[in-house]
């Protein structure tokens, strides 16, 4: 079952300027900083204020490191701003995935990969969830 959203994913050209911006403006925390070569990102998670409760709340700032990753090609169609949508899983991202994909909905990965933090994650195709890229993640 999903129980929450983890993260809303914003990609952005500069990690560090835009990091500087929500730390400023909201007094968010800087609460990780991370590459994954595999998904092509250097990353920020911003942790939301007063989220103490072990599952947290986060934005994650990505800005590509390649010009053939997902998030390089969608900041050339669209500028900078909201690139996705991450729901925690209370189950196996893998079975969680397996229920959505029973109903039509397309998985991008036919294995979890590694996501933020040491998490487990795997992706549903925007086009069958009216727009959105939807992240699934379970936590490490
Ligand atoms: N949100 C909504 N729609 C999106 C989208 C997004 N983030 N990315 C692409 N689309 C839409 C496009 O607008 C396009 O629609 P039209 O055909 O109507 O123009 C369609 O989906 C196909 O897009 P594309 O630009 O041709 O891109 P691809 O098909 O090559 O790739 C996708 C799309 C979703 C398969 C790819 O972005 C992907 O694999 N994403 C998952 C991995 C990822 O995004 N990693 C970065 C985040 C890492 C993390 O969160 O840790
Ligand atoms: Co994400």
């Amino acid at each position: 079952m999903l129980t929450r959203i983890d993260h809303i994913g914003i990609a952005c050209h500069d990690l560090e300027a835009t990091v500087a911006f929500y730390k400023a403006t909201y007094g968010f925390t800087d609460a990780h900083f991370e590459v994954n070569e595999e998904q092509g990102v250097r990353e920020c998670m911003l942790k939301i204020n007063e989220t103490g409760d072990g599952a947290a709340s986060y934005l994650q700032l990505i800005e590509p490191i390649r010009e053939d990753s997902a998030v390089a090609k969608w900041l050339a169609k669209n500028g900078e701003g909201v690139h996705h949508i991450a729901f925690g899983t209370d189950q196996a991202v893998a079975d969680e995935a397996a229920e959505i994909g029973g109903k039509g909905v397309r998985v991008l990965y036919d294995a979890p990969r590694n996501g933020s933090m040491g998490s487990l994650i795997n992706f549903l195709h925007p086009k069958d969830c009216h727009g959105v890229l939807t992240e699934l993640v379970q936590k490490a």
